[in-house]
């Protein structure tokens, strides 16, 4: 069966990046999946744009959406995209987000592509070969002090209501490290990890296509990607998720409350 190369990832990447440029400051159609849950027209464009290119090459594949959920195929090819990661911030005019396309052969996440068109940054990887922004390798940052790390975190959309609104776990590292920010797109939190950029970040409920092709990145440039209790598989739905170096990894995961 035909499958994909890194290539194919990095073009639908970039051409789905350049719809969100083209769209960045227009007056969007704002839709509420909840609360604050929101989506926008560029976030169903982006996604009608990636699945129209899959559905055109690789008709077979599976894929699982964020706007439109999961369309069934072989599910030993199954595609995982976030067609605008960082919705609010693009429908509020904050320029932080990308596009995430991942490729996973069953069941394990082979190739992504994780692209920013507002830096023109595109991160990629392929599982056993690598990871790279703009085809330069990657590499996690070595620090392995929470006082000489910087961090990043996210929160669900449902903070208003749930237990886990993970601010104790906020306030706690934020007193042990060098600061924790909150950018709002988990795909570059992650790939900032792989890039060195920051040396670890936790989140405590995200989707799969949030973190799909960004724990690739960040796995492929030496990061310990499990879930916050340090369980392997973090692409169950809604997943917890922790991603730095090895012995950073330990430190933060001992701090968190899950
Ligand atoms: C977002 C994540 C972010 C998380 C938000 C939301 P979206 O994804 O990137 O890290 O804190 O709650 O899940 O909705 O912009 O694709």
């Amino acid at each position: 069966m035909h499958i994909p190369t890194l290539a194919d990832l990095e073009r639908m990447a970039r051409q789905a990046g350049q719809i969100l440029y083209d769209g960045y400051e227009t007056n969007h159609q704002v839709d509420f999946k909840g609360e604050i849950d929101l989506v926008t027209e560029i976030d169903h464009a982006s996604e009608a744009y990636i699945i129209g290119e899959i559905q055109l090459h690789y008709p077979e594949h599976s894929i699982l959406a964020e706007e439109s959920g999961s369309l069934e195929g072989n599910d030993g090819h199954l595609w995982i995209i976030d067609p605008i990661d960082g919705t609010v911030n693009y429908a509020h005019g904050v320029p932080m987000f990308c596009v995430s396309i991942a490729y996973a052969y069953q069941g394990k996440v082979t190739l992504g592509a994780v692209y920013d068109p507002m830096r023109n940054e595109l991160f990629t990887a392929e599982r056993g070969k690598g990871a790279w922004l703009n085809g330069r390798p990657l590499k996690v940052a070595q620090a392995t002090e929470l006082k000489r790390s910087l961090l990043v975190t996210g929160f669900p959309y449902d903070l208003w209501s749930t237990k886990q609104d993970n601010m104790t776990n906020f306030e706690k590292l934020a007193k042990m490290s060098q600061g924790v920010r909150r950018l709002g797109s988990a795909a570059l939190d992650l790939c900032y990890v792989g890039a060195g950029r920051f040396d670890g970040y936790w989140e405590l409920s995200v989707k799969a296509w949030d973190v799909a092709a960004a724990g690739l990145v960040a796995e492929e440039a030496g990061a310990k990607v499990t879930n916050a209790r340090g369980e392997a598989s973090y692409l169950g739905l809604p997943q917890s998720i922790l991603g730095a170096n090895p012995i950073l990894h330990e430190k933060i995961m001992a701090e968190l409350t899950v």
